[in-house]
C-alpha cells in the first residue's frame, strides 16, 4: 500500500527524463500562478537541456488572462471542452498536484500513462496511485521550489541566481503567488533566500506583480463585488462564507477564469478565523457541483482547513485548502459550516 510520501529524488526524476523527447507537463485544472509558473519553468528547462526535446504544458479548466504574457514562447496549450493532449508523450510530469480530482478532465489520460508519469508537488494530500515516482515537498510554500531544484539539476547549475531570467520569472511567479506575494504563513527564510536568488537572476518584481495582480478584466472586479455582496458570517462571526452562483458570474459578465483568488478576503475581518468561497461549477456531466476554497488565519487557535477539506474529500494545506461537493451551493454551505465547526471543536 503506497502512501502520499516522497518515494524518489529529483535526481532520479531527472535521470528518468534523460533521453525522453516528448514530455507532457500537466498540472491542476483552473491553473494558478504556481501551476503555470512551475509547469512552464519545467518545460523551459527541459527544452533548454536538450535541443531535440519537445516538452510542452497542457492545461484544462480555463486559464487566467495573463497566461500568454507570462508564458511567452514557452510551449503550452489550453484544452477546452474535454479535449486531450495531442501528443503521445514518452514521459509525463504532473506538477503542483497529485490528485485525480484536481487533474479533472486529464485524469483518465494520465491513468493510461501511469508508468511514464512523475509527480512533483507540495500538497499535504494527494493520490499516490497517480504516478510511480512521487516527489512531495510538503514543507515547501510552492511547487515552484522543488521544480527549481529540478531545473538546476537539468541545466547543471548550482544556484537559482544562475538561471536564465525567462525561467527565473516563472519560478518567482509560483513562489510569489502561492505565498500571497510573501504575506502568508508559509513564508520562511527558504522562500526569501530563493526569491533573492531569482531577483539576482534578473527577475523584475514590480513587472511580475503588475503582470499577475494588476492585469484583471473589469469583469473580475464585478464578480469580486458579487462575492463580497454575498458575504455571510457564521459561528459568532468566526466563519466568513461567500458564494458565487453561475447566475452571479453571468450577471458580472465574467467567465470561470475571473473567479479565483477571493477566498482570503473574509480573513480581513478581525473575528474571522476561516474564510470560504463556494463557487458553482459545471461538471462534465452537466450536473451542479460546488467548488469550495478555504483559507484560515495562522497562529494560536488556528483552524486546520486541510482537515476540513479532507472531511469533504479534498485537501491542501493547513491554511489553504479546497474541496468539491456534488451539491448546489445552498446545500453545500451547511455541510461546509458543520465540517469547519467539527474541526474547530477537535482543535480545542
Ligand atoms: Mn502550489
Amino acid at each position: 500500500m503506497s502512501s502520499w510520501e516522497t518515494n524518489t529524488t529529483l535526481d532520479e526524476i531527472a535521470a528518468f527524463l534523460e533521453g525522453k523527447e516528448r514530455i507532457a507537463v500537466l498540472t491542476h485544472a483552473r491553473v494558478d500562478g504556481d501551476a503555470v509558473g512551475s509547469s512552464l519553468a519545467l518545460v523551459r528547462s527541459l527544452n533548454r537541456a536538450s535541443k531535440t526535446r519537445r516538452a510542452s504544458a497542457w492545461y484544462v479548466g480555463g486559464a487566467p488572462n495573463w497566461l500568454d504574457q507570462l508564458a511567452g514562447d514557452a510551449p503550452h496549450h489550453v484544452l477546452d471542452g474535454g479535449k486531450l493532449p495531442e501528443v503521445e508523450p514518452d514521459a509525463v510530469v504532473v506538477v503542483d498536484t497529485g490528485s485525480w480530482g484536481q487533474l479533472d478532465a486529464l485524469a483518465d489520460w494520465v491513468r493510461a500513462r501511469h508508468d511514464i508519469t512523475s509527480v512533483i508537488d507540495h500538497h499535504l494530500q494527494g493520490d499516490p496511485d497517480v504516478a510511480p515516482r512521487l516527489f512531495i515537498a510538503k514543507t515547501c510554500a510552492a511547487a515552484a521550489q522543488p521544480v527549481c531544484e529540478l531545473a538546476l539539476d537539468l541545466l547543471g547549475l548550482k544556484n537559482a541566481s544562475e538561471l536564465p531570467t525567462s525561467i527565473a520569472e516563472l519560478i518567482y511567479t509560483g513562489l510569489a503567488t502561492d505565498t500571497g506575494w510573501f504575506r502568508h504563513s508559509n513564508v520562511n527564510a527558504e522562500v526569501f533566500d530563493l526569491a533573492g536568488q531569482l531577483l539576482r537572476a534578473g527577475v523584475d518584481h514590480t513587472k511580475m506583480m503588475a503582470l499577475v495582480e494588476m492585469n484583471d478584466r473589469p469583469a473580475r472586479l464585478r464578480v469580486m463585488a458579487e462575492a463580497l455582496g454575498s458575504l455571510e458570517l457564521h459561528d459568532r462571526d468566526r466563519i466568513a462564507v461567500m458564494s458565487l452562483t453561475r447566475e452571479a458570474i453571468h450577471r458580472a459578465q465574467a467567465g470561470s477564469s475571473d473567479t479565483g483568488g477571493f477566498s482570503d478576503l473574509g480573513l480581513k475581518i478581525s473575528t474571522v478565523r476561516v474564510s470560504a468561497i463556494l463557487t458553482e461549477v459545471e461538471t462534465a456531466h452537466e450536473t451542479v457541483a460546488t467548488k469550495i476554497s478555504l483559507r484560515s488565519k495562522s497562529g494560536p487557535n488556528m483552524i486546520d482547513v486541510n482537515q476540513v477539506a479532507r472531511m469533504l474529500d479534498g485537501g491542501g494545506h493547513a491554511n489553504a485548502a479546497g474541496a468539491r461537493i456534488g451539491l448546489p451551493i445552498e446545500q453545500a454551505k451547511p455541510v461546509l459550516i458543520d465540517a469547519i465547526m467539527q474541526v474547530e471543536r477537535q482543535s480545542k
